[in-house]
């Protein structure tokens, strides 16, 4: 069988370009607790995503919880079933009741137009997620949180670097943004995220929650948690920045390749594309219709038989895991259009090494059923 080819690959730089860094760690044994990288890392990302506040986190989950926290959110939480698990998590782990509301048939977004149904005495935010880097409908959300005082807290998990329609950074809207730096990611840090805020007031208390509360040696002001980012990951994330736009270049070129390739595939149908924002091309996800001659599931199974690996990300849907499906609004009958994401989208591999032969073969496999 031919060379395997996964759903992603993370963007490594070339080994010898890291060690210079590792060097200058080493010399200043430095490890961690907001050293140089770290500080350089916060203002380089701020610069580069446009973006007026930023703080680094070990990983994007525990970004989310302690967004929540930083601005004391409690009750319940408006947010999509369409998603990874963390995003529904971080709600539990603040002891938050999550409200599941359907997504839009186009966007897989959570649909503006059924939020406000969902909201009760008890609610006190929104978390949309931007799903596959696509920008969420920011100004409909923003104007139901205005109207009924809600805050909203975007996980921005896959929108590194998306603007909204009128070219500013995605992650400023709402009151806060959480991004991931996972492996997987447009942009890691091996394991990181972060927490994208407007103030610096907001700034600091979130860096006072990821240092245990501390905010000098004596003084705790908040039951914090660790969520601070080591000197490696932010020196790796330093020299990735150096190598990103390269790598969003060659994801775009990916997408088109496989939207040229598919365009005339009866049964296969790409989300749409926006011309007027600037996505990442983070995934490339599809829905497999009933036209086309295998199910979703079957045409992952023939995928993985020839060697490719693409993912269903997101089946099952948050809201069919064990500790949300007892809740009312996760009945999937309340989410007919989520359901059926769950059940048709299948993501294929998207990545910077991916070679425009992978994507030939990946290409060639889809086809092959059609004959
Ligand atoms: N919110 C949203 C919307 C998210 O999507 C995520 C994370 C979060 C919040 C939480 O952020 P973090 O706390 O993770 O920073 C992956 C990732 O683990 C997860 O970060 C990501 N979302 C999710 C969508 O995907 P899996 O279970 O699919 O990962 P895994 O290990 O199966 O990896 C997928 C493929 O990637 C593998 O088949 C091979 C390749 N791979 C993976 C890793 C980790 C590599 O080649 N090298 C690697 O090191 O969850």
């Amino acid at each position: 069988m031919s060379r395997p080819i996964y759903v992603t690959q993370p963007y490594l730089p070339p080994l010898e370009e890291f060690i210079p860094y590792l060097q200058k760690i080493w010399d200043n044994k430095l490890l961690t607790n907001g050293g140089p990288y770290h500080q350089q890392l916060e203002a380089a990302l701020c610069e580069y995503l446009g973006v007026k506040h930023l703080a680094l986190f070990s990983n994007g989950t525990l970004a989310l919880i302690t967004a929540l926290q930083s601005l004391r959110i409690t009750g319940e939480v408006i947010t999509t079933p369409y998603s990874f698990v963390a995003t529904a998590h971080s709600l539990l782990w603040n002891g938050i009741k999550p409200v599941f509301v359907d997504v839009d048939p186009v966007t897989l977004n959570i649909d503006p137009a059924k939020i406000e149904a969902a909201i009760t005495p008890h609610t006190t935010a929104i978390m949309p997620v931007h799903v596959y880097g696509q920008p969420c409908d920011v100004d409909a959300i923003q104007r139901i949180a205005d109207h009924y005082n809600l805050r909203v807290i975007y996980d921005a998990a896959h929108a590194f670097a998306v603007s909204d329609e009128r070219g500013n950074s995605i992650l400023n809207h709402g009151d806060l943004s959480v991004l991931s730096f996972h492996a997987t990611k447009v942009f890691n840090t091996f394991e990181g995220g972060a927490i994208v805020c407007p103030d610096a007031k907001t700034k600091q208390r979130i860096d006072h929650l990821k240092n245990f509360g501390f905010v000098d040696e004596v003084t705790v002001v908040a039951p914090g948690i660790n969520g601070k980012m080591s000197e490696v990951n932010a020196a790796f994330g330093l020299l990735q920045l150096k190598h990103v736009d390269a790598a969003l270049q060659r994801r775009a070129e990916i997408d088109a390749a496989y939207r040229a390739g598919l365009r005339d595939v009866k049964g296969i149908r790409c989300l749409s594309e926006h011309p007027e924002q600037r996505t990442n091309h983070s995934y490339f996800p599809m829905i497999v219709e009933s036209d086309y001659p295998l199910s979703r599931d079957e045409l992952y199974e023939s995928l993985k038989s020839e060697g490719i690996f693409g993912r269903r990300y997101f089946f099952p849907l948050i809201s069919d895991f064990p500790m949300y499906r007892g809740l009312p609004s996760a009945h999937p009958d309340l989410l007919p259009v989520a359901t059926q994401a769950a059940r048709k989208v299948l993501c294929l591999p998207m990545y910077a090494a991916l070679t425009d032969a992978d994507v030939e073969r990946v290409i060639a496999v889809i086809r092959k059923s059609l004959r």
